[in-house]
């Protein structure tokens, strides 16, 4: 596999006897199309040494709820069962990963740990407190990218048109195919560790969790709605979008594997070039900024032009302002934003065009940028199935503070950041479709 995915983090000791390798799986929550797992894999085998995957499962994440939770456990218990057939031992621990993961690796006396790649905040905070506390070598791999995130650039992006050159020159070379994972000798299954699982119901009804869910999904979308993507994808009151993304989060499918089968299907060129530009470029530049930018979740991050017309317009009267008990309970004036809101507390996913209107009357409606941020975070972590995601903090941050975007022309309020209104709403699409699918009466709210 490409040595581009891989980063060594702890320099491994002296080989000694053939003590496991183990893959500390996080992100990327699949075992076709990982590349974390084909590299713990490939080590397993040159070294002639046990390979065990184990999975620590947190009581708190990011403001996750109960529902968001459960969906990622339903697709864990698929995977214990999916890794037995492969003789691979898959333990779920429970505990927070400084405390579980070193321990399980220093009592395996692991020879080496994988670790998969995230650039958010308390990723990189459990990895540099685990990389201390294990006594062997650790290497971390980029399964969650088509491009590794610390290849494809060593800076912070200014927008889309600066990665979007970075990201088509390496595109093809990064859709190499995937090794499989294959079943190991009984033997490895000595080291399996109990872990007592129970495994919760879905509470979604519109999508159902975990990796084979994912494929079947990804063929719905390619065969039915691909075609027409460019046309519908940013109409709210359609059914445009893949819906992949609540997978893409959990790592239930691989982005390099979506990539693939799309590009290899058959629909017009402008539709898989619109989808690849959303699930290439757009959240690669999103990983970008979490990686290089450490006020990713706040105005800290902003560009200094948008730092700048948020102080000369800090004063300006709001003409609306809503604490955020009325926000989250779908409580506005506005018909249109209260639908998006509701959607996303009924479903866990609110249309994509709606969660820049969303996103940009929660700046409008709030007293400062730094609780509209605020506000906007915890709503969008709270509720959101694909949310606690760096697409999360980077959409939040392109609409309240122009991430990516350019100044535009000034008004009260948002300054130069872009604005956006209903009447912008209802020139795009049918918006009164959209706020009648979403009605109080029909989400029964
Ligand atoms: P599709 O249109 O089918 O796109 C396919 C994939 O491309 C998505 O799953 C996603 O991985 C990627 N993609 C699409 N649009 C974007 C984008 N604007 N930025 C980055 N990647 C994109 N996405 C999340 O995954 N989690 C979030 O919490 C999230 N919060 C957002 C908040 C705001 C304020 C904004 C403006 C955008 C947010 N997005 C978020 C990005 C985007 O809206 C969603 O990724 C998309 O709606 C997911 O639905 P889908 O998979 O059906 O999209
Ligand atoms: N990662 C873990 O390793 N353990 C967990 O218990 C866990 C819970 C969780 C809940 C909601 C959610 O959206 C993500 C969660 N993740 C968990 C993190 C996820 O696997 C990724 O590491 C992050 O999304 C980083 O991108």
């Amino acid at each position: 596999m490409k040595k581009e995915r891989i980063r060594t983090l702890k320099e491994a000791g002296a080989a000694t006897k053939s003590t496991p390798v183990v893959y500390w799986m996080s992100r990327d929550q699949r075992i076709s199309d990982n590349w974390a797992l084909v590299h713990a894999q490939e080590l397993a085998d040159q070294g002639n040494r046990p390979l065990l995957v184990v999975f620590t499962l947190v009581s708190k994440f990011l403001g996750a709820k109960r529902k968001q939770f459960d969906f990622m456990e339903v697709g864990l218990a698929e995977l214990t069962r999916d890794f037995a057939k492969l003789n691979i031992p898959f333990t779920v621990l429970h505990g927070e990963p400084e405390t579980t993961i070193p321990q399980f690796c220093n009592k395996v006396e692991a020879s080496v740990l994988v670790m998969d790649f995230s650039p958010l905040r308390i990723n990189r905070e459990w990895k540099k407190d685990v990389v201390s506390k294990v006594n062997c070598g650790v290497v971390e791999v980029d399964a969650h990218n088509v491009i590794p995130a610390f290849f494809v650039s060593d800076k912070k992006e200014f927008a889309a048109y600066t990665i979007r050159p970075k990201v088509h020159k390496h595109l093809k070379d990064f859709l190499d195919s995937f090794p499989e994972i294959k079943v190991r000798d009984a033997k490895n299954m000595s080291h399996a560790a109990a872990s007592d699982h129970t495994t919760p119901k879905n509470p979604y009804s519109w999508i159902e969790p975990g990796e084979k869910a994912a494929k079947k999904a990804l063929e719905h979308f390619i065969s039915n709605k691909l075609p027409r993507y460019h046309i519908d994808h940013n109409d709210p009151s359609l059914d445009g979008q893949s819906n992949l993304s609540p997978y893409l989060h959990f790592g239930m499918i691989s982005a390099q594997r979506v990539a693939q089968d799309v590009l290899k299907a058959d629909a017009p060129h402008d539709a898989k070039e619109a989808f690849i530009e959303e699930l290439v470029v757009r959240r690669e530049l999103a990983e970008n900024f979490c990686l290089y930018e450490p006020n990713y979740d706040s105005p800290l991050g902003f560009p200094d032009w948008a730092k700048k017309t948020h102080t000369k317009h800090a004063d300006d009267k709001r003409e609306y302002t809503y604490d955020l008990a009325t926000l989250e309970s779908a409580k506005t004036h506005d018909e249109a934003w209260n639908a998006a809101q509701r959607e996303m507390i009924n479903t866990g996913k609110m249309h994509g065009y709606m969660r820049m209107y969303w996103a940009k009357k929660i700046l409008e409606w709030t007293p400062d940028v730094e609780t509209a941020m605020k506000a906007a975070i915890y709503l969008n972590d709270t509720y959101e199935l694909d949310g606690r995601d760096p697409n999360g903090y980077t959409g939040i941050a392109w609409s309240l503070g122009g991430v990516h975007d350019r100044a535009w022309f000034e008004r009260s309020v948002f300054g130069q950041v872009r604005y956006m209104n209903e009447a912008g709403l209802k020139r795009k699409f049918d918006l009164a479709a959209y706020i009648k699918k979403n009605s109080a009466q029909s989400l029964g709210f």
